[in-house]
Order: structure tokens, then sequence, then C-alpha cells
């Protein structure tokens, strides 16, 4: 189904419950959160680094405020979230001391997240019921000796919040220790995009720079919620619609956010909300290879293909244009669930549009055919000629702050041979090109027994894995695991190793008693100033000097000074020499210059490949089963519905930390509700609020209040974390990426 926008149905409509996304209650959670803690998060506002929250990059040398091109006012709620959070008080030494492990356990995210700050190290022991106090000789002498074993047998899991420099280090230590078991929440998160990117383009990340995404005159947004997870993105589409430029929303469900939003950064936004999709398709959930296909087929139908393009600087065109003129439109159709009138509609906005920028999050990367959803938006980039120009391109829009600056570091079970023998130079010996494991090979690898010691630098492993029980298994067989946090979350509480588990304190960004850098989705390197911390007393370190002092423990002398690595000015200097495009940091403790990654942004035609030609791959159209209940061993008359599960974050939330229970844009008032199409619902003979039970692939949920929503027909949506309990979705090879957004589940009355 597409839906022309004009006009909209307003409030009052049976679907919505409010009409537009951002706006009132957006400044009234900012002015809560600021009136809660007042000056100090006026100052760490103001403060000189990178916004914690999401990859927009908000914030950095000219103060908080401030976005790269250095125009204020650019801070959303979302960052005073995540400010306000890291603000609490101590969680205190012996806080662990008075609840035992079965009690912590009991805690939602939500409420872990309320102890307060991690302030002490502490430990928990085999066999113990709880997490006592533990002094840094100890802490560091228990890692040494759990990271002395068979380096393939050592590994670690990181999340994007950490800096630059201490990323370097952790992938430094491990892969001159021999191992390439560098994990990352990324695993979870964009590794389509990049491994897509990278053998299209020769570069994993977007192409499209700020004053790009504003040249633009069509933006197609595919799989992203952006009012809530990536805000300030929204006002540069607001940008596109008021200069007379089409927005094509691509989202299975529909997003009050994305028809209409209030933007706090204009009066008449925020007085009468901006509409953003010209045009909202809703494809099937995991269909959107079918859906790219259609618009490319009706694009070479109606003659509009960048003909001389394709022939100078792509390869495989060919074969790509053959597939998609032999796909039959039937089958589109059928696979994506939109009519063809409706696709043809929306690729003459794109036929007719001089710049087209094409941006995706989760909802294109999270699928068993994650990669090929990549290549697909990539061809049709490439079919129209917008790649390799100013003002056009491929925009994967990245989640964690510095989710893209661990990629960059060599962060990555999958490392690029140009930092491997960079490393190898300084390092002077060969590095191993045994493959790593990524996320859900590790989780895996642990369940067998083959790891012994995993580092945790940040995240949360426990929660954001599919299959929870399987994870607090297999994390149950590893001898020693060490969480570097922030904050305690229910990871810590159910992802215990089997000898010591270790949970460290550590700074924040704001807090770091150094200089450190991050990079944003736009590739744009951003100077975080030193910082102190609210909290006294409180025993932290750096994330940097923890790993400094654990690589000096593994490593001694040689062949670096791995002591002088607490010296980030020094590991910048590391890094101008060792990762590529990264040459100017080593500049920037002189000139506090803030610069963009070299060879990212593509303006001309000669791409990152061997041949400077950009690389077409074919995309086969995915085999969508529709869920049957009698799949999940139902075969009575008893009222109940499978459907496909989309799992998503709610407002009010980052990744598996639950800020606040509801998510008032799509009218879920707590945690555990099933948002369904009203006649999905009536098709079970179930009523708006009922309670049931959803049974996924490992689990189930009871007691789950059902809300009426715009899904498509035939797909539902509930949130992550919690839903990790029940799924377990298949994973895309190439780049281990689970299907988070496409789960068979069977929604029903016992
Ligand atoms: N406030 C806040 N900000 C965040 C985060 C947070 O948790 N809270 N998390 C950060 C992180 S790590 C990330 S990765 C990003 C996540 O940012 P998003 O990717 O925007 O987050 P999701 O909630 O996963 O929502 C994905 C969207 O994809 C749609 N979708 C689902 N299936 C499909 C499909 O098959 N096709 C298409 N076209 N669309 C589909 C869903 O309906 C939903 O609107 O946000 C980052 N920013
Ligand atoms: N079902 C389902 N599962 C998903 C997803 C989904 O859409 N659906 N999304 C996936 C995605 S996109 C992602 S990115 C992952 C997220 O997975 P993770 O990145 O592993 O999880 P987070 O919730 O972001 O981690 C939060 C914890 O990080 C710690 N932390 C915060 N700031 C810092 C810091 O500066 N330093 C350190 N050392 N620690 C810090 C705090 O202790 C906090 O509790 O989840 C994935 N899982
Ligand atoms: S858009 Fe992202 S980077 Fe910018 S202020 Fe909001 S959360 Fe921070
Ligand atoms: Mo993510």
């Amino acid at each position: 189904m597409a839906r022309v926008l004009k006009p909209y149905p307003a409030s009052g409509s049976a679907v919505f419950k409010i009409s537009r996304g951002g706006g009132l209650p957006v400044l009234l959670y900012w002015a809560e959160k600021t009136l809660a803690h007042r000056t100090l998060l006026w100052q760490k506002l103001n403060h000189k680094s990178a916004c914690k929250s999401c990859a927009w990059g908000t914030g950095g040398q000219k103060g908080g405020f401030f976005n790269e091109k250095r125009e204020p006012l650019q801070r959303c709620a979302k960052s005073v979230e995540s400010i306000a959070a890291d603000l609490q008080g101590p969680v205190g030494r012996d806080c662990f001391a008075r609840m035992d492990l079965a009690r912590l356990q009991e805690l939602s995210s939500m409420e872990a997240d309320k102890l307060g700050r991690l302030s002490h190290p502490v430990i928990r022991r085999a066999n113990s019921n709880y997490y006592e106090p533990i002094g840094w000789e100890e802490v560091f002498a228990i890692a040494a000796r759990a990271f002395s074993g068979p380096p393939e047998r050592v590994a670690s899991y990181s999340s994007g919040r950490s800096s630059n420099e201490a990323a370097y280090i952790l992938q430094l230590m491990l892969r001159a220790y021999g191992s390439n078991n560098l994990a990352d929440c990324s695993d979870l998160c964009h590794s389509p995009s990049t491994v897509g990117l990278k053998a299209v383009f020769g570069s994993g990340t977007s192409m499209v720079s700020l004053d790009d995404l504003r040249q633009s005159d069509c933006v197609v947004l595919l799989g992203s919620n952006a009012p809530a997870n990536h805000p300030r993105l929204m006002n540069e589409l607001i940008q596109v619609r008021e200069r007379g430029g089409a927005v094509i929303v691509v989202n299975p469900v529909l997003e009050v956010g994305l028809i209409n939003f209030a933007t706090p950064a204009s009066l008449k936004s925020l007085a009468f909300g901006s509409e953003i999709a010209s045009l909202y398709l809703q494809p099937d959930p995991g269909s959107d290879v079918a859906l790219l296909i259609g618009l490319a087929k009706s694009l070479i139908e109606s003659n509009r293909l960048e003909r001389a393009f394709l022939e100078a600087h792509t390869e495989d065109w060919q074969a790509v244009i053959a597939h998609i003129q032999a796909t039959p439109w039937e089958r589109i159709e059928h696979t994506c669930g939109i009519e063809r009138a409706a696709i043809e509609g929306a690729a003459a906005v794109i036929g007719r549009a001089e710049r087209t920028v094409f941006a995706w999050a989760m909802g294109i990367t999270q699928h068993a055919n994650g990669v090929d959803n990549v290549y697909a938006i990539a061809n049709l980039a490439l079919l129209t000629g917008n790649a390799g120009k100013p003002g056009a391109g491929t925009m994967p829009i990245r989640g964690h702050s510095n989710v893209q600056g661990f990629g960059s570091m060599g962060v990555s079970a999958r490392p690029k041979e140009a930092i491997q023998k960079a490393l190898e130079t300084l390092l002077r010996k060969p590095l191993s090109r045994a493959p790593g494991y990524d996320t859900r090979a590790l989780i895996q690898a642990a369940e067998s027994g083959k790891i012994d010691a995993l580092l945790c630098l940040g995240g949360n492993l426990w929660g954001a894995n599919p299959d929870r029980a399987q994870t607090a298994h297999a994390l149950g067989r590893i001898k020693t695991i060490i969480y570097l946090s922030t904050k305690p979350n229910p990871g810590h509480f159910h992802g215990l190793a089997a000898k010591d588990t270790i949970i460290i304190p550590v700074f924040t960004r704001d807090e770091n008693p150094h200089k450190t850098t991050t990079e944003s989705g736009n590739n744009f390197v951003r100077l975080n100033s030193e910082g102190q911390t609210h909290l006294h007393d409180a025993d932290l370190i750096s994330e940097v000097e923890f790993l400094t002092r654990l690589a000096h423990r593994m490593h001694g002398e040689t062949p670096l000074d791995w002591r002088r690595l607490t010296d980030t000015a020094y590991v910048r200097g590391l890094i101008a020499q060792t990762i590529p495009g990264y040459e100017k940091i080593g500049e920037i403790d002189r000139t506090g210059e803030e610069f963009t990654i070299a060879g990212r942004i593509f303006h001309e035609p000669r791409f990152a490949t061997p041949t400077g030609k950009a690389k077409m791959f074919v995309t086969p159209l995915p085999v969508l089963d529709k869920p049957r209940a009698e799949d999940f061993g139902v075969t009575t008359s008893k009222r109940a519905i499978a459907l496909v599960l989309v799992t998503v974050r709610s407002y009010s939330q980052h990744n598996t930390v639950v800020y606040k229970a509801g998510d008032t844009y799509r009218g879920m008032p707590h945690r555990n509700c099933i948002l369904m199409h009203p006649e999905d619902a009536a098709a079970a003979g179930f009523a708006e609020h009922e309670r049931v039970t959803v049974t996924g692939k490992v689990g189930q949920k009871e007691q789950v209040e059902i809300i009426f929503g715009a899904p498509k027909r035939g797909a539902a949506l509930m949130f992550y974390p919690e839903i990790n309990d029940i799924i377990r979705p298949p994973v895309d090879l190439r780049c281990g990426i689970p299907a988070f957004k496409r789960n068979p589940v069977l929604i029903h009355a016992d």
C-alpha cells in the first residue's frame, strides 16, 4: 500500500493517539530532565564533547549545542536524557551487598539503570550469590591471568559509546596477542551496511556529508524511525520538503513522526507541525529488495536509467539489469505487498529528482538478507546516477554515537587488510589472519566451551542478543568476564561467568581526564575535551587507563611502550600512522581542528574499489514464508493468529536501557504491549487492550496488552530488549546480523 499524505488524517483518527512526532511532549521532557539536575546538566550540555546518544554527532569543540557546520541549537531531548541518566548518584560501595543475585536478576532494565552510577569495582566469584568489592591490584591480577591463555580462546565485545582511543587500544592489545575475536555491537546493527557498501564502493560508511544532504531534492528514508532515534535528522528532512523536495518513507509501520513532526528548532513547525513524508510506502517486513527491484524496474521501463554513468563507472550492471527485467511484476507485488502503480509513482519521483539521498537504518539491516537489502539500495542509487556526485548518495544512519569510530579503529571480526598491514609494521610482527568471532559467533563459541576470557567494553551483551537463555548459558561457560561499564544493567546480573565476573566502573565521555575523539555517522571526527565527574565517593577509572594497564601486563614493554598509551595524544599519533583516512588526527591536539575523514565522501564517481568503479550485485527476491498458526502446533479453532513480529525501540529508551515505560507516539502505555493492525486483531477475535500470550521461537510472553496501531496487516510490533527472551531469528552469515525485524510469532488467547 502506498499513501500520498496530502492531506493526511490528522489527530482524532482511529489509529493515532498523537498526531505528530516531536513538539510539546519533547520540550516537556527536556524541561523535566533539565530541572531535575539544573546546574550540572547545563554544564554537561555545554561541555566540549560529542553527544553520547546517537551517531548524528552533535557537539564537539564549539560546544555541546553545535553541529559540524557550527550551527547552534542542535541538541535534542535524547541527548539530555543520556546526560541526565549519567548524572545519577553513585550506587555506592556496598550497594550489591544489600541485594543478592536473585534480587538483582529481578530488576528490569529501567530499575537496574536507576540504581545509579557504578562507583567501585566489584567481583562475583564462582558460586557466590553476591557481587563484592575488589581492589585494583586483584582486578589486574585476575584480568592478566585470564588473558594469558591461548589467543583463540580470548575475546572482546564492545559497544559504540567509548572513544576512538579506547577502541584502538582494545584492538591493538588483542591483535598483538594474536586474537581477532573483536565482536562489536555493530554486528547486531549496521554490519550489513559495512559489508555491503564496502563490496560495492570500497568504503563501508556514508558517502554523504551534511552539505550533500542539504543539496538533495529527494530523500528516500528506509527502515528508520528517525523522529525517535536520530531527532536532528528530522530538521534536515523538513528542509528538504521546504525547498520543494520529496521525502519518500519506506516502512511497514506508519510511524507518526515520519508523517508529521513538530521541531522545536522552528516556531512555525512547533506550532503547526511539518509534513515529512511526501509518499509513504508500506512493504511487508523483510521485503525491501522486492520493492527496490520494483522501483528499478519501473525506471528501466520508463527509460530513466543513467546508462552512460553505468557504463563508465560501474561493473556488472548488465547482470543486475537483466535480473530486474526478468523479475515479473506479479512476484514483486506479491513479495512486498505494494501495488505496481504505487511503486511506479514513487519511481517517477526518484526519476524526476536531480539529487537523491538513500538513507536507512535497522529496518533494512536487521534481516536474514540484510546485505542484499543494502546491495539493492546501492543498485538503485547507481542505476539513477545518484552516487559519486554532490547532493546524492548512500547514507546508512549509524546508531551509537561512536559505533562507526569503532569500525574505523579496526574493532571488527573482519578487519581491513590495510589496517592489518599497518599494524604489522607498527608491531613489527606478522598478525594472525584467522577469522575472528563476531557477536553471534562469539555466543556460539562460548556455548561450545571455546572461550576462556571475555572483556566487554560497554554495552549489554546479554540484553542485546536474541535468545537470552542461550546467551546466559553461553556466558556461563566462560571462565572470566570483565565488564567495563558506566551504569548497571541486567546483563551484569544474568551474564555471569563460570569463575570470576568483574564490573569495572568507568568515566563517561564528558568525565575523562584526557581528551578523546569520536566519529559521527557523517564521517566527521570530533575532539572531546577533558572533563570531571560529579561522583565524589567513587573509585572510577578511564577506559583508556584500564586497557593500557591490562595491555602492559599482557605484553610487557615490547614492541611498544604500552604504558605510554595512557597518553591519548600519543594514541592519536598511532591512529594517524595506521588508520586509513585518519591522517589529520595527528594534528588535532595542536590545531583543535575537527575534520572529515579522507576518502569517504564521494563527489566524483571514482570509488574506493581496486578499479575505481562501483561493483553491482544481483539481489535475489527474498522468499518470505508467512507465519502460520499450524507452525506453532495450533490445530483447534482457538483464538490465535500468527504474525511477523518487528522488534523496535520505544521513544524513551536507548537500546537496552529503558528510561520511561511508555511510548506516547505509538500509543503503547507500557513495555508489555503488542501493536497490531485492528483488522488482524479482529480476524482472531481480539479486542483492543485484551491480554494475550505471544509465543516466539524460544519462549513466550504472557499478559501482553493488544494496542491497535498502524503496522502493515500481517505484521506486529513489540519492544526490544525484553522481546529477546522469546526470539531466535536466523542470521545473514555474510555479516552476522540477526533478523530482528522479522520473527514469526503466535498471538493467542491463553
Ligand atoms: N533515542 C534513541 N536513539 C537511538 C537509539 C535508541 O535506542 N534510542 N539507538 C541507537 C542505535 S544503536 C541504533 S542502531 C539506531 C536505531 O534506529 P532505528 O533503525 O530507527 O530504530 P528501530 O527502532 O530499530 O526502528 C527501525 C524502523 O524500521 C522499521 N522497519 C522494521 N522492519 C522493516 C522492514 O522490513 N523494512 C523497512 N523499510 N522498515 C522496517 C520499523 O517499523 C522502525 O520504524 O538508533 C540509535 N539512536
Ligand atoms: N530484538 C532486538 N535486539 C537488538 C536490536 C533490535 O532492534 N531488536 N538492536 C541491536 C542494536 S542496533 C544494537 S546497537 C545493540 C545494542 O547493544 P549494546 O550496545 O550492547 O547495548 P546498550 O544498551 O547500548 O548498552 C548499554 C550499556 O552500556 C554501558 N555504557 C554506556 N555508556 C558507556 C560508556 O561510555 N562506556 C562504557 N564502558 N560503558 C558505557 C552502560 O553500562 C549501559 O548499561 O542491540 C541489538 N539488539
Ligand atoms: S540527534 Fe543524536 S547526536 Fe544530535 S543531539 Fe540528538 S541524540 Fe545527540
Ligand atoms: Mo545499533
